[in-house]
């Protein structure tokens, strides 16, 4: 049986397997009887059941006495929203009646930054269309709600085993009237590196036609050239485009001079004449303080024109006070996480910003009641990932030290772990700042702020610092990510990079200054299509799958061959996708609309001679086993 093969395959047991394994192992690939459906589901369970989940083995169990969550109910039909209003009218008419509200507005991030920021990502689809159609009957007011983009993409296929395509069209089919949101990472896609031109254009339209009605596009260095592509791409989709500076530093910080009033100004400018509809003022990781934000949030407002939507993370706790002073200074929409998924390094409370200017003349119109009744849906699912917590229990001044996005601080931190380096944390944080520094001072957020993570983390655990970095008497070799930095490939920053470092970390090679995106060729579509089918044996590709293995070719394979032998475990809920079931348990998949398998568990069998256990189940009332391999 070939799929007990593979489960088999030690190379298959985590998540090392790569396109090598599938060119070198073939056989294992070729599956000789197709399974149906529900058996492949059986098999994920049982496997999932004997064996355990790989991502929390070692991690904290949710309550044994959950539940599955339930969403409120939807209250009638959903009325006109944003979307409405983009549909019937194009996005200009989306940006001119920005400006024409007095309220406030408001994204929810709930399905996209906060649990990119606080569980690592992790969060599943099903917890997420489950309450959507709340959101679109007793939320229609909503600016937009962000809920793709960012690291979802790649989470999605490499370690929740769900294709992201999907998981927005389910979205998008469940809110008809509001806006959905992404966060694209310009000429870096929904990925780290440079990709090519018509690779990010193809993904544009294809994100377009999939259901993303704004596209947040920023740039990690803040260099509009880098930004232009992508912008263009997304102008020609008819959908928002709203083009963002990236915030760092402190804007009232005279020793901080290269981010001033002026800088940000001009940016802004840039961007609005690029075309941006809406300019967002990204800050990343939390660092515009309410009196900056007052100065900076006025300047932009009137020199640029467009309306400013104001991303930022509670890392320091004062998220919510530079929210309600950047509606004090006419910003036009903020980001805030429904109130179980805010704080710390996620985004402030919505529900405490929709109290803090109720009766004010930024009331945002938005009932607290519903809100309350979404956050405490969202309240149970977040219990079901406790394994993803990360102990952060507090707010911190130091960001105001480190300054790392919060969608990386616990990423960072959980490598830092894995490295043995988590009691010298604080030492990690003063590197990061060091490395900024020594790297001329750039806007660190995903890909750039990745790097400059992986070069503190060197030192840190090499003993070196900026010092011994610097001395030009001291050989060393650096992190591939900052050659690649160093050498242009990720665009340049504000001035360029410090020649002095720049010169020791490339040894002799020399850098590019234009953009990476010159400098690579486009990518045959149809060939790349053709040749992904036949490596998936003649199965037929489509624009959405074609656009997940141009951005992570790796990535995408490992999820189509986990896909044919567990097939569509993202319907599963998530206690069971992580844990399994008890026996006893039951539990409903609704694996197409319409189509639900009632699943039940009856019992374990021993472990047998081979090797393999018997897992016996009951499904839509009839018995069935399914062998899996005892690998604990
Ligand atoms: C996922 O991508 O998270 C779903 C599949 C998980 C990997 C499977 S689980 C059973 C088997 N055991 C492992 O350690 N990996 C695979
Ligand atoms: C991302 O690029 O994923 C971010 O959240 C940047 O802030
Ligand atoms: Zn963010």
């Amino acid at each position: 049986d070939f799929v007990i093969n593979l489960l088999k395959h030690p190379a298959f047991l985590d998540y090392s397997y790569t396109t090598r394994f599938i060119d070198s192992t073939p056989e294992l690939f070729n599956f000789r009887k197709r399974r149906d459906r529900a058996t492949k589901i059986l098999t994920y369970i049982a496997d999932i059941t004997v064996n355990g989940h790989p991502e929390t083995a070692g991690r904290a169990l949710p309550r044994s006495d959950l539940k599955l969550p339930q969403p409120p109910a939807a209250q009638g039909t959903p009325t006109d929203g944003t979307r409405t209003l983009l549909e019937r009218e194009g996005p200009k008419a989306v940006a001119d009646w920005m400006l024409a509200q007095d309220r406030l507005l408001i994204t929810d991030t709930t399905m996209r930054d906060a649990p990119q920021s606080l569980l690592a990502t992790r969060m599943r689809s099903i917890d997420m269309i489950r309450v959507t159609p709340a959101y679109a009957a007793n939320l229609p007011g909503l600016f937009s709600v962000e809920c793709w983009g960012g690291a979802t993409f790649d989470v999605a296929y490499r370690f929740l085993q769900e294709c992201p395509w999907q998981r927005l069209r389910d979205i998008r089919a469940r809110l008809p009237n509001v806006m959905t949101q992404m966060l694209l990472r310009g000429a870096n896609g929904v990925g780290y590196t440079n990709y090519p031109d018509n690779v990010v254009q193809a993904f544009v339209r294809q994100a377009a036609d999939t259901g993303v009605d704004v596209f947040r596009v920023f740039d990690s260095l803040n260099w509009v050239e880098n930004m232009r592509l992508a912008m263009d791409a997304v102008l020609e989709t008819g959908k928002v485009l709203e083009g963002s500076i990236c915030y760092t530093g402190d804007v009232l910080d005279p020793e901080r001079a290269k981010y001033d009033l002026k800088y940000y100004v001009a940016m802004g400018k840039e961007l609005r004449d690029a075309g941006a509809h809406v300019l967002g003022l990204k800050d990343m990781a939390g660092l515009l303080k309410p009196a900056a934000a007052r100065v900076l949030v006025k300047a932009l407002k009137e020199e640029v024109g467009l309306p400013v939507h104001f991303h930022t993370h509670d890392t320091s706790g004062l998220g919510g006070a530079s929210i309600l002073a950047a509606a004090e200074a006419g910003v036009d929409a903020v980001d805030c996480a429904m109130d179980a998924f805010s704080g710390n390094t996620s985004q402030p409370t919505l529900g405490s910003i929709v109290e803090a200017l109720r009766r004010t003349e930024r009331d945002t119109g938005l009932d607290i009641n519903a809100i309350r009744a979404i956050s405490d849906y969202w309240e149970e699912v977040r219990a079901h990932y406790a394994a993803f917590e990360t102990g952060q229990q507090a707010p911190s001044s130091e960001v105001y030290l480190h300054e790392m996005p919060g969608g990386q601080f616990t990423n960072l931190k959980a490598q830092a772990r894995s490295l043995g380096l988590e009691d010298r944390w604080h030492e990690v944080a003063r590197t990061y700042r060091d490395v900024n520094m020594m790297f001329g001072d750039i806007t660190k957020v995903t890909p750039s702020s990745k790097v400059i993570g992986d070069m503190a983390l060197m030192m840190v655990s090499q003993g070196l610092t900026r010092a011994d970095v610097e001395n030009p008497d001291k050989d060393m070799s650096f992190p591939d990510s900052v050659i690649e930095l160093m050498s242009g490939q990720l665009g340049q920053p504000p001035g360029g990079w410090p020649e002095g470092i720049q010169k020791r970390i490339l040894k002799g090679r020399a850098p590019i200054t234009d953009r990476p995106g010159k400098h690579v060729e486009p990518v045959d579509l149809e060939e790349t299509r053709a040749a992904l089918s036949k490596e998936l044996e003649g199965l037929s590709i489509d624009d959405e799958d074609l656009c997940g293995y141009l951005m992570y070719p790796k990535v995408f394979l490992n999820y189509m061959g986990r896909h044919r032998i567990y097939g569509p475990v993202r319907t599963l809920p998530t206690r069971t996708f992580f844990y399994g079931m008890e026996p006893g348990e039951e539990i409903s998949a609704e694996i197409d609309p319409g189509k639900t398998l009632e699943i039940r568990l009856i019992t374990l069998g021993e472990t047998q001679d081979d090797g393999d256990v018997r897992v016996f189940f009951e499904l839509n009332g009839q018995p069935r086993t399914v062998r899996v391999p005892n690998r604990t």
